[in-house]
């Protein structure tokens, strides 16, 4: 609204005094208050800001009339003369007589230059209608620091040459099935809640909540029947807990959060099969799985499904950022909470299967443990140019689906894929939900003969 009044005021020629002076203070008003395009409030700023220009200019203006007098292409020159007291508001010099100047210009001209306010005029009158725009996200720096994706600093730092979308990845080991943690009735599984700070996209980091270091956390591979022992130790800066879907327990005891350099044990049979999420559970939970408290569980049966030849795991989900600084992020809640996220990914990294693919050869049974860590997306898995062989949406060979080429994992869902190909290719691994995939739940498989 100050906008508008000043640039009707600045146009009209009228009470130019005023305005020159509102315009300047209003200015560095802007410029002080970081309202965005004000000043050098974001990270990595390298100017000043526009809108200390901006007083300057008006300071300018100021000078000007105060040296050259008063126009008469202003209303001022004709409310002056009709209401002396207006100059008071008007000139930096009121006591000054005014000269009588007559309009220079002939009615053409003059004509011409009325229209030109108008249309200005016009232009100004409409900023009103973005300056009252109530769903527009105002210009704070944590905005400007929420605008920012991590998926364009990933692909800043590539080559042009490259094929990658978001650049490449650093490599780590593909995620093969790790063996069971035990071959007896019992095993022991230790976990740590610690804050971390990892890779979520070529070249860009995320502060993460984690267990034991890693997003996601450790696989852990148990046999049906095999009692459980969690020991679970917060290291971390607040509250935190473990949630395993895998496990039939009183969620009151075993799943409590624990403060900050305390400790948790419980113990559970496992006694049903399949691929399981387990998390943090710790309100508010969106928060604490959005920053990375998530891994996988998967639970062999006993009455074995067909003996696959190399099995993967590949845990979804979804990144919402805001940049610390740099290429430094770390998590939005106003983000989760709306669900819109700045990457979805496979194993934490967004594409980091495109240049690294899982490996298989034609013919071999590829079974993939995918586990839908969420927080919020369903999960359209799909091979590009493949059919699933079987899908176990419980680990019982008996309720195989066959002839499925696409299936849905809720957030928190743990399914298990049987892929066969009879050609050589490189086949795509993707979230059929298109967004998902263009936001980084892409990969490959890369089958040889
Ligand atoms: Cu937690």
């Amino acid at each position: 609204l100050i906008e508008t009044a000043l640039a009707i005021g600045l146009l009209l020629g009228m009470a130019w005094r005023l305005t020159y002076i509102a315009g300047a203070l209003f200015s560095l008003l802007i410029w002080s208050t970081a309202e965005g395009f004000g000043g050098p409030y974001t990270s990595g700023a390298t100017n000043l800001g526009s809108a200390l220009l901006y007083a300057l200019v008006f300071v300018a203006f100021g000078l000007f009339e105060s040296f050259l007098g008063p126009s008469p292409y202003s209303l001022d020159y004709y409310l002056a003369r009709r209401f002396p007291k207006w100059k008071s508001a008007a000139e930096w010099k009121p006591q000054r007589i005014w000269p009588e100047i007559r309009p220079a210009f002939d009615w053409d001209h003059q004509l011409g230059a009325i229209g030109a306010v108008i249309v200005a005029l016009v232009l100004a009158l409409s900023t009103l209608a973005s300056a009252t725009n109530i769903g527009r996200l105002p210009a704070t720096p944590a905005n400007a620091a929420a605008a920012v994706s991590p998926l364009k600093l990933a692909a800043a730092s590539v080559s042009p040459l490259s094929m990658a979308t978001a650049g490449e990845v650093n490599k780590r080991p593909l995620p093969v099935l790790p063996p069971l943690i035990g071959d007896g009735a019992e095993v022991d599984i230790n976990l740590v809640a610690s804050d971390a700070t990892i890779e979520i996209a070529n070249g860009v980091q995320y502060q993460v909540w984690t267990f034991s270091g890693t997003v996601p956390a450790p696989i852990l591979h148990v046999r049906e029947g095999q009692t459980v022992h969690v020991k679970f130790f917060n290291n971390g800066m607040m509250q935190h807990s473990i949630d395993f879907h895998a496990a039939q327990i009183d969620s009151s005891v075993a799943y409590r959060s624990i403060n900050p350099g305390e400790k948790l044990e419980f113990s559970f049979v496992a006694q049903v099969p399949g691929v399981f999420i387990y998390h943090c559970g710790t309100p508010p939970v969106l928060q604490h799985i959005g920053n990375g408290m998530y891994g996988a569980i998967i639970v062999d049966p006993l009455r074995p499904l067909p003996p696959a030849d190399v099995s993967y795991v590949l845990v979804q989900s979804e990144w919402y950022t805001q940049q610390v600084e740099g290429r430094l992020m770390t998590g939005d809640y106003n983000k989760m909470v709306a669900v819109t996220p700045d990457l979805v990914v496979f194993n934490g990294v967004a594409f980091q299967y495109k240049d690294n693919p899982l490996a298989a050869k034609v013919g071999q049974r590829v079974r993939i443990y995918f586990v839908n860590a969420g927080p919020n997306l369903w999960s359209a898995f799909h091979i590009i140019g493949g059919m699933f062989a079987a899908v176990y949406p419980d680990a019982d060979a008996n309720h195989a689906l066959t002839g499925v080429s696409v299936y849905t994992v809720a957030p928190g869902e743990g399914v298990v894929f049987d892929a066969i190909m009879p050609h050589a290719g490189k086949y795509p691994i993707v979230d059929h939900s298109m967004r998902n995939m263009e936001l980084g739940a892409a990969g490959l498989l890369n089958v040889t003969q």
